[in-house]
């Protein structure tokens, strides 16, 4: 394969899609060496399907402001690739996303879900419509609207989408209850669903959780654990408050988390109970932090959670938010693993610098792979129409999360013992998904 040629014409044929380059760019890079070593993979024109999605959806969503204005958002789910499964993946309500955007995690999905060892394929949507200063009501209609297209091309068979960026429990909820008014089936079509009506214990915090399980390995393989080290996290939803949960009881000490506006910096260590109350249930800034803590200090730079001084760093809010700078920062303040809680937070030529310095660089296709698998845990239980205790769903994670970092040390050990989980994590991942591709013959 020549990867160069490869990727310039790519980004001929998708141009405006840096993203999506960046993360093909990455898996290429990875799997170039097992890719020549088997020539059934050319032969069958893998990489050129690969990296094409099944089908685009795109559709357009009116619905109505509190006031009576008319709003218009953009809509997208992206199938991306069913090999090993009916297409799983979240929704991003974010206003800043693009088809690049949908189509990066799109890809990065269907290598995460095949890490898993569930079955599950790939797929992503959402709109660039921006829940942050919306009523309920505004929120509830705009996913009504949204439903009401996506609901004829999803099914718990077929794609089963989930939340992620802008979408939680409440989007999930208004999202649920439009579907099942339309099909007039209760079924499993959603993960990350209410605990009363189908969701699984533990999909809130799995993707958190999930990122401190695998980092936890990776300390143990380096002969230490959580206990009495600093830990930086950026972003302050989903993903990094329960992160952080899991690294304060694992003993460690959270002393930076960050929101779209700024960071704070707590060096007696955040109390989460105020980034819980702020963030779950008054969906306000984190500056508000300050309220409650006067020690803690306030940066409307939301990147500089990567100046402070830390043994760990887990980038838990967005894509290309650690860059270079960053990078340097922390290996000159003596860190020793970053593990990407969100998708793709690190900048290519960070992940570069970081695996040349030897740090431990976790990539987000295995670090933060706990939440989709507890969605496909969720799946299970909802086919099975029973449901697990939270202690059997957890340890259920723990073991997924074990063997992810299992098969990133098998396929990215060096030569000279160190391992580069990035070209593990790829690796794993696309054999899988490439040989139910062949199996599957040339459609
Ligand atoms: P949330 O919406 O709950 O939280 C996102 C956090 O990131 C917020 O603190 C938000 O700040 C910040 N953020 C979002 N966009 C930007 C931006 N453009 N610049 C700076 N900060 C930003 O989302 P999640 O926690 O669910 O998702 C975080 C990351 O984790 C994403 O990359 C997502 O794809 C990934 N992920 C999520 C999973 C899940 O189960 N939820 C599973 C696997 C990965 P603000 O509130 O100011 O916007
Ligand atoms: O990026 C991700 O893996 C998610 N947002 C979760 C997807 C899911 O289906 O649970």
């Amino acid at each position: 394969m020549d990867t160069t040629k490869f990727l310039t014409q790519l980004k001929k044929q998708t141009p405006n899609e840096d993203e999506f380059h960046q993360a093909v760019t990455e898996v290429l890079e990875s799997i170039e060496e097992v890719y020549n070593q088997n020539p059934k993979f050319e032969a069958h024109k893998i990489i050129e399907r690969i990296v094409m999605p099944d089908r685009i959806i795109m559709f357009r969503i009116p619905w109505m402001r509190d006031n009576g204005d008319i709003e218009v958002n953009q809509g997208y789910r992206i199938e991306f690739n069913s090999a090993i499964g009916p297409y799983k993946g979240g929704l991003r309500f974010h206003p800043e996303v693009s088809l690049g955007t949908f189509k990066f995690l799109g890809f990065e999905q269907v290598f995460k879900n095949a890490l898993t060892t569930l079955p599950m394929g790939g797929g992503k949507g959402g709109s660039n419509f921006d829940p942050k200063g919306k009523s309920d009501n505004e929120v509830m209609r705009f996913c009504q609207s949204f439903m009401t297209e996506l609901y004829r091309h999803i099914g718990p068979e077929t794609d089963v989408p989930a939340g992620d960026i802008g979408v939680g429990g409440r989007e999930i909820g208004f999202l649920y209850g439009q579907y099942k008014r339309i099909v007039n089936r209760f079924e499993g079509v959603l993960t990350g669903k209410g605990l009363e009506w189908g969701g699984s214990w533990i999909r809130k915090q799995a993707t958190g959780y999930g990122t401190v399980y695998i980092t936890q390995h990776w300390l143990k393989e380096h002969g230490t654990d959580f206990k009495g080290k600093t830990v930086a996290i950026s972003g302050s939803g989903n993903v990094a408050i329960y992160a952080a949960e899991k690294v304060m009881e694992l003993g460690g000490k959270v002393i930076t988390m960050s929101d779209s506006t700024g960071c704070i910096v707590d060096e007696e260590g955040i109390d989460l109970k105020v980034i819980k109350l702020i963030k779950e249930v008054e969906r306000g800034r984190i500056k508000e932090y300050l309220e409650s803590r006067y020690n803690a200090k306030y940066s409307d730079e939301r990147n500089d959670v990567w100046k402070v001084k830390c043994d760990i760093a887990l980038p838990c809010a967005t894509q290309n938010e650690l860059d270079i700078e960053a990078a340097k920062a922390l290996v000159k303040n003596g860190v020793l693993v970053v593990a990407e809680g969100a998708n793709m937070p690190v900048t290519a030529d960070a992940v570069h610098y970081l695996l040349g310095q030897k740090i431990g660089m976790i990539p987000g296709k295995a670090a933060n792979a706990g939440g989709v698998a507890v969605s496909g845990l969720e799946m299970t239980q909802n086919s099975m129409k029973f449901k697990w205790s939270p202690k059997e769903v957890d340890e259920k994670l723990a073991t997924i999360m074990e063997n992810i970092h299992e098969a990133c040390v098998k396929y990215g050990k060096r030569a000279d013992g160190y391992v580069d989980y990035v070209k593990g994590a790829n690796v794993a991942g696309f054999l899988k998904v490439a040989n139910a591709m062949i199996d599957h013959g040339l459609i």
